[in-house]
């Protein structure tokens, strides 16, 4: 049962598997270099990617275990032959990029950080990078970063998922997914809150929801708007924007009270349920259905199996990553022992193929490779042990926070494989920004809207054209092989930061590939310390996997976190009271509708994206704007003006308005607090 209709089933997996080749197991070929699930892919037989006559066929993977995979991932091969591949470096001349020798470019970029540095001192460099790029690469970045004095390395892709990230961490002891793929067949309900796994995780979502849900299991979709997750839904909770925090707990209260708890395990395993219990007195079915204006009854009917569902597991994107949410959401798992168990437990809905990886190795402003908190003195000291160098002891800003402050408070910058320029904020701003930095060092594999303000350009290898690991949104460390050769005098983001390393820092960046990257991230990094390269090309492993713990890798076989306790200081996983003072007041909107954005991407450039950039709004808001579908309309927010075409559907609720990310920038920025617009009619033209 759905409300809302959702839209058509495009987004399918394509069956893909070639028997022939899966000699190797499941680590043969690469990972798919887009998302996060970490799909298997090769080229095609005899065929070779380098000559350009090669076709992307899937193989059998740990998270592509039938082979599958996604219309993106057959695009796997489209940067080989894309026409506008840097194949140079460049440096600014007079104004203009002018492609240069590797030694003159990599010169110019060391002058700037080295001028800098000098100048206004560590703190002021800013090292943005690389979710799209292997560990290794991220740990290189995190240690140029560190050994040059500052904590300031972060990347935007992860700060999506920062707020779900961090109350795992801080409640269960992992800033990370809890269970895993395989694992979540066995499931009996399945709680999506704010993401579209179905389109953005397709092959995670076939191989591991639907068929669970085809056999039988709940699948409850709390979002907004109706999308392609909505189709399979069993109950769609169309809240207020941003009420998911009041909604979740009222389903706890409910659940409670219908004698969904797990007395042992909330016994044996938390602690501060009696306080939590009471904190749910305040929750009231009618009063909070309406806060949240969503049907009493439909959330009785999903507290209901939410009660009798012996193994529930929750998921979360980029739409429900807020705080209170996610500790709503831990809390109901808590209370009915839906942690720490098969089929159960908190998957984190990661975007870009590396996003877990880049976290993993330290390329955040307060965590250390291995997730150790910068402000852990003894694990500063092991790191500055191994690097030679004394570790910065203050926690860096983030990327939101690095980009505001260009030409401020940050005077260089080192962009690995991002294009901040493109970007909610402010577009005039960002570019004045970015050209007030002194020096602006961009790695990538094309002109962007970043290099475009670039004082250096290091052309950089592709996916599919380089070694080293990748981590899924499952924990899951894989090995990648090149398929391919970077074109020109491309090179890979791993050489360039080691050359970089060598000439900044001087010891300590002379690898002579990702192996021995890896080994030293080992060293560093406790949760993969029992992880090794040389096996992982025999096998594909999850962290944690710590050292000394019987046979190597043993610990990463398994499928699920905290089976014998949490990973906090007590080994109990803590109740916390939500704060529900964040919430939205109920809409007194007069005319104006309040705008979802979705459809986040890291655009992945590929054609399998079918970018619809009308905006959807509710048959009885349009009726009475005397709006109809397929018409021009203006949408306003304060000064920001957007036109599109109105699709008039019931997928998205009342009141609500839901808009193509890609086109919403304007209004995101001007919109104060509730994010609100106004339609108008475009006027016809003469
Ligand atoms: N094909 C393709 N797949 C991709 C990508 C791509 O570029 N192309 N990019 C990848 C990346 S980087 C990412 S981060 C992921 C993103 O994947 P998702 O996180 O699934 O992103 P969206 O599809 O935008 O879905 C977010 C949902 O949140 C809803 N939402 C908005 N506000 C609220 C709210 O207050 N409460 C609730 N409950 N819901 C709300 C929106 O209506 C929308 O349906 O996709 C990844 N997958
Ligand atoms: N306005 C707006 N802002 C957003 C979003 C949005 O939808 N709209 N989405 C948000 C989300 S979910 C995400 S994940 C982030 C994504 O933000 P970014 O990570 O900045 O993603 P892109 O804009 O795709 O830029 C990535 C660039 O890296 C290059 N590249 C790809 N692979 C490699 C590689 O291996 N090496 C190097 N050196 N370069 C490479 C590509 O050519 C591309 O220019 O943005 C977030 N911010
Ligand atoms: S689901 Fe993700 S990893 Fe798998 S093929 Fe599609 S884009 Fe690639
Ligand atoms: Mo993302």
């Amino acid at each position: 049962m759905t409300d809302g209709g959702g839209t058509d089933d495009a987004n399918g997996t394509v069956g893909e598997t070639d028997d022939a080749n899966d000699a190797g197991g499941e680590t043969g070929g690469t990972v798919c270099p887009f998302c996060a699930v970490g799909c298997r892919l090769d080229c095609e037989g005899e065929r070779s990617a380098v000559s350009g006559n090669g076709r992307v066929v899937g193989r059998n993977g740990p998270a592509n275990p039938d082979g599958r995979l996604c219309e993106q991932g057959l695009h796997a091969f489209d940067p080989l032959a894309d026409p506008d591949r840097l194949k140079r470096p460049l440096v600014r001349r007079d104004g203009d990029l002018e492609p240069v020798s590797w030694e003159t470019a990599l010169d110019r970029a060391v002058d700037g950080f080295e001028r800098v540095l000098d100048d206004s001192g560590p703190d002021t460099l800013a090292f943005l990078g690389a979710p799209r790029c292997p560990t290794e690469t991220n740990y290189l970045l995190g240690k140029l970063a560190r050994t040059l004095g500052t904590n300031n390395v972060d990347n935007r892709a992860r700060l999506c998922h920062v707020e779900a990230a961090r109350v795992l961490e801080s409640r269960l002891g992992w800033g990370a997914t809890t269970n895993s793929l395989d694992d979540l067949r066995g499931a009996d309900l399945f709680l999506v809150v704010g993401a579209n796994p179905a389109a953005r995780q397709p092959v995670a979502f076939d191989t591991a929801v639907r068929p669970a849900v085809n056999d039988g299991a709940t699948l409850v979709h709390v979002d907004p708007h109706a999308n392609e997750t909505t189709r399979l839904a069993d109950y769609h909770l169309a809240p207020r924007p941003g009420t998911d925090a009041l909604l979740v707990s009222l389903l706890s209260a409910l659940v409670v009270d219908l004698g969904g708890v797990d007395e042992r395990f909330v016994a044996e395993r938390t602690s501060g349920f009696e306080a939590f219990r009471e904190s749910l007195d305040e929750r009231d079915l009618p009063a909070d259905a309406a806060g949240a204006d969503v049907d009493p009854e439909r959330v009785e009917a999903v507290a209901n199996a939410v009660a009798d569902a012996d193994r529930v597991v929750v998921m979360t994107g980029t739409g429900g990553d807020d705080a209170a949410t996610a500790d709503a959401l831990v809390n109901l798992c808590l209370a009915t022992g839906n942690v720490g168990r098969a089929g159960t437990g908190f998957t984190i809905l990661r975007g870009l193929a590396n996003e877990q990886g880049a976290v993993d190795a330290g390329c955040v402003p307060d965590r250390l490779p291995g997730h150790q908190p910068v402000t852990d003195e003894a694990a500063r000291e092991r790191l500055a042990d191994e690097w030679g160098q004394a570790v910065p002891t203050t926690p860096g800003k983030t990327e939101h926070e690095l980009v505001a402050g260009f030409g401020e408070e940050v005077s260089a910058a080192l962009v690995v494989g991002e294009n901040p320029a493109v970007s909610k904020r402010d577009a005039d701003e960002l570019a004045t920004g970015l050209d007030a930095l002194d020096t602006l060092v961009v790695s990538e594999l094309t002109p962007s809207e970043t290099t475009a303000h670039a004082d250096v350009v290091f052309p950089a290898a592709a996916g599919v054209e380089r070694a080293g690991t990748v981590t899924n949104l499952d924990r899951q460390v894989q090995r990648l092989r090149p398929l391919a050769e970077p074109p020109g005098e491309a090179r890979t983001d791993f050489e360039i930061l080691s050359e970089l390393g060598r000439r900044l820092v001087g010891d300590g960046f002379d690898f002579e590939g990702p192996d021995e990257a890896f080994a030293e991230l080992r060293t560093v990094a406790p949760p993969y310390a029992g992880l090794s390269y040389d096996g992982l090309a025999d096998e594909s492993r999850r962290w944690p996997a710590f050292a000394g713990e019987g046979d190597e890798d043993e610990a990463s076989t398994e499928l699920f976190l905290y089976g014998d306790g949490f990973d906090t200081p007590d080994g109990r996983a803590a109740f916390v009271t939500v704060d529900l003072s964040g919430l939205p007041e109920p809409d007194d909107t007069g005319d104006r509708l309040r705008l979802v954005v979705g459809d986040r991407a890291g655009a992945f450039g590929t054609g399998g994206d079918a970018v619809g950039h009308s905006l959807t709004v509710h048959p009885a808001d349009a009726r009475a704007r005397n709006v109809a579908d397929g018409d021009q309309i203006l949408i306003a927010s304060g000064d920001a003006t957007v036109e599109t075409t109105a699709t008039v559907s019931d997928a998205v609720r009342r009141g609500v308005v839901h808009l193509h990310a890609s086109v919403a920038d304007p209004l995101v920025r001007a919109g104060t607090g509730g994010r609100t617009v106004r339609l108008d009619p475009v006027e016809e033209s003469e």
